[in-house]
């Protein structure tokens, strides 16, 4: 019998690993997502992950499930041995949210892998971990959703026939997959989305010496999968992938990627986005650039002590952060083109200095005392000078109270000279400024300090390029760089990120919102994404490095040559840059970037339930085509885009000058990145 569904006040399940679990991207995803969702969904909302009760109690405040519902669900499943901790996440928004002790359960994995073979056919070998806590826990997440669903479509069907209200569940990511063809299979009344964060085998195959985009179509990919050890893992995601109603990625590259690993087209595309935070004045996020940039200062001070010959004020901050994949976050390309920049820099005689910090975390044992003895020893100074200060102080002020002649040489008394001879003398060092802060585990054979040596970027005293490997993600209690990742970042200048495999790469997104310029690829959905709705994306300081169409020599060389350019530049054009850049906020925020998951939804509902949607959708306004941000005002531009500015910003007649760019643009929606929803289901969104 066929059941009504009220399609217009859904319940929201979104399913994930990282649901109040820091491990990566997909964290950030769902926590800056959650305003927006419920805002959305409200209390028909709660997301579902695992519980780790090492950091749930910091994540999660516990309470009774409101719904009375999913309280018995949840009480039968308890009866059953099941541990789950129910609450709201304290993050903005506050979500719902359910966490499953996968532990308390492993008496059932076997049970549960003999299931996966024979319902799904997916091996699961002995000795995955991963895989294992996969199988629990996308065996929980299908019982909770296989018990709940019947509740809502029987009793809750109400006398006057009033519909109970559909189901979605959204999964992301293989990890939370396993229960998708398991619903599937049990035919369980819900509609399901799964949402690639990646591709298991994308990943995999870039990290090696694989042409991988160029064989994409290729690839023989359960011979690949199976070659390394992932066949199991890739099931899960392909099965994923194949039994959701509606699959979806985080970019058009990685649509284009899944396309052929994992044999079927996404129907759409759900860019990340962030929670942009507007400070009320505009100029507050300059000063807290400048702000920051000071603590910068004050380490690197500390860092060169004994060879510190330039200029702080002549001086950029690069820097590159996230997980450490050498390769696929072109890690490798930076620390090549900082050396090429280094060669440019010095034969172009420039006075300006880069300090380009990698911030990756490696295995270490702790801080090298080189790297702790620069801090000490300047901070021992700094603390001399200020009591010397406060004596001459002092001095002057007791001379000038008796109306005695203040002299000179009444300043400094001979045992401050002494004294400041001493701490002099201890700022001499005999080796140059580490360029790793930390004791390696694996020194010798670790990538980035193999190509730092080869490359000689060892701080020598000419070098205009000077490097810091932090091996250590960053945190306000570290005793060195005292800062936490977004003051850090705010500090800098430029942060470089020259992915080989970034579906999307939130890393140059943040700096973006704040203000700060970047580098990305045009092989990252970020960078992609920004190409397709920004006419000159360089004007709003965001670089894009062609990885596509350019050997790995000229991308070397493109890169180099965008970090010279932009130590070309003044500081006022600097700040200029950064206000440009900071304005594109807008385009990122998930108010905007929200309006695909939306789409997503409903594309899943109208697959699931047809017939329960009364009224036509209304798509024209979500379908819209909006044209790409234009170049800034201040840049030069043709007489095309200047009709196209006067629709879209304030024109004031700016005469193209890069020294006069305060005006408060106002930037149009970004393009559509889900496709025009049919109500057949079938849709398209691949631009290849
Ligand atoms: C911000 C501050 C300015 C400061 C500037 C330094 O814009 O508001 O007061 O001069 O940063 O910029 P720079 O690019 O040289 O770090
Ligand atoms: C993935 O995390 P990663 O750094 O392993 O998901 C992120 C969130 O969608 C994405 O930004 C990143 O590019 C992916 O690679």
């Amino acid at each position: 019998m066929y059941v009504q569904r009220d399609v217009y006040n859904p319940l929201l399940f979104e399913i994930a690993w990282e649901v109040a679990n820091k491990v990566g991207g997909i964290y950030t995803v769902i926590k800056t997502k959650a305003p927006v969702t419920v805002q959305e969904y409200g209390d028909r909302y709660c997301l579902i992950g695992p519980l780790s009760y090492q950091t749930a109690p910091m994540e999660v405040e516990s309470l009774e499930p409101p719904n009375e519902l999913i309280r018995d669900t949840l009480e039968t499943m308890k009866a059953h041995g099941v541990k789950y901790l129910f609450g709201r996440w304290l993050v903005e928004g506050a979500p719902y949210v359910l966490l499953f002790d996968t532990n308390a359960c492993l008496d059932k994995l076997d049970e549960w892998k003999g299931d996966l073979w024979s319902t799904a056919g997916i091996p699961s070998p002995t000795g995955d971990q991963e895989t294992n806590e996969a199988i629990l826990f996308g065996y929980l997440v299908t019982w909770f959703l296989g018990d709940l669903a019947p509740k809502y479509s029987h009793e809750n069907q109400g006398p006057d026939s009033t519909p109970s209200p559909a189901i979605i569940a959204h999964f992301h990511e293989w990890l939370a997959g396993v229960s998708i063809p398991l619903l599937k299979k049990r035919r369980v009344d819900i509609t399901t989305i799964f949402t690639t964060h990646a591709t298991l085998l994308g990943r995999y195959l870039c990290a090696g010496s694989v042409d991988f985009y160029n064989n994409l179509r290729n690839f023989d990919v359960d011979a690949e999968a199976g070659k390394r050890g992932i066949y199991h893992r890739y099931c899960i995601e392909r099965a994923a992938a194949h039994c959701a109603d509606v699959f979806t990625t985080v970019s058009h590259i990685t649509a284009y990627e899944s396309e052929h690993l994992l044999k079927r087209k996404p129907d759409g595309v759900l860019p990340n986005g962030l929670n942009v935070v507007k400070f009320q004045a505009v100029h507050e996020f300059q000063n807290k650039h400048a702000m920051n940039k000071d603590k910068i200062n004050d380490f690197v001070r500390g860092h060169f002590y004994g060879h510190y010959n330039f200029d702080l004020e002549n001086t950029v901050y690069f820097f590159t952060a996230g997980r450490y994949e050498y390769r696929n976050k072109g890690v490798d390309m930076f620390v090549e083109s900082l050396a090429r920049l280094n060669g440019r820099l010095k034969a172009a005689q420039s006075k300006t200095t880069v300090v380009a910090f990698l911030i990756m975390p490696g295995s270490t044992h702790s801080f090298n005392v080189e790297a702790l003895k620069g801090q000490a020893v300047t901070k021992q100074l700094r603390s001399t000078v200020d009591e010397i200060q406060d004596r001459i102080g002092r001095r002057i002020y007791e001379k000038a109270l008796r109306g005695e002649e203040i002299e000179a040489k009444d300043y400094l008394s001979e045992e401050d000279k002494v004294l400041l001879k001493r701490r002099v003398f201890a700022l001499k060092r005999h080796t140059l400024p580490p360029i790793v802060t930390h004791n390696m585990v694996d020194d010798g054979t670790d990538p980035v300090m193999n190509q730092l040596r080869r490359l000689h970027l060892f701080n020598h005293a000419d070098d205009r390029v000077k490097v810091i490997f932090h091996p250590e993600f960053l945190n306000a209690n570290n005793p060195l760089l005292g800062l936490d990742y977004e003051e850090f970042v705010r500090g800098c200048h430029l942060g470089v990120f020259p992915s080989y495999y970034e579906p999307w790469g939130y890393t140059p997104a943040e700096c973006t919102v704040m203000g700060v310029p970047s580098i990305t690829t045009n092989l990252s959905g970020f960078g992609c994404f920004m190409d397709e709705n920004i006419e000159n994306c360089e004007d709003y300081g965001i670089y894009i490095v062609d990885r596509r169409l350019k050997s790995v020599e000229e991308s070397i060389d493109q890169l180099s040559e965008q970090m010279f350019r932009f130590c070309q530049k003044t500081r006022r054009q600097r700040i200029n840059q950064r206000n440009r850049t900071e304005r594109l906020s807008d385009l990122l925020d998930w108010k905007r970037m929200g309006l695909e998951y939306i789409k997503a939804r409903q594309l899943a509902l109208r697959r699931a339930y047809p017939d329960s949607f009364v009224d036509d959708e209304d798509e024209e306004e979500l379908n819209q085509i909006p044209m790409k941000i234009p170049m800034p005002l201040s840049a030069p531009a043709s007489p095309r885009l200047r009709q196209l500015m006067n629709g879209y910003f304030n024109n004031n007649g700016n005469d193209g000058n890069d020294e006069d760019d305060e005006d408060d643009h106002r930037i149009p929606l970004p393009r559509k990145a889900f496709p025009a929803l049919h109500h057949n289901g079938v849709t398209s969104t691949q631009k290849d």
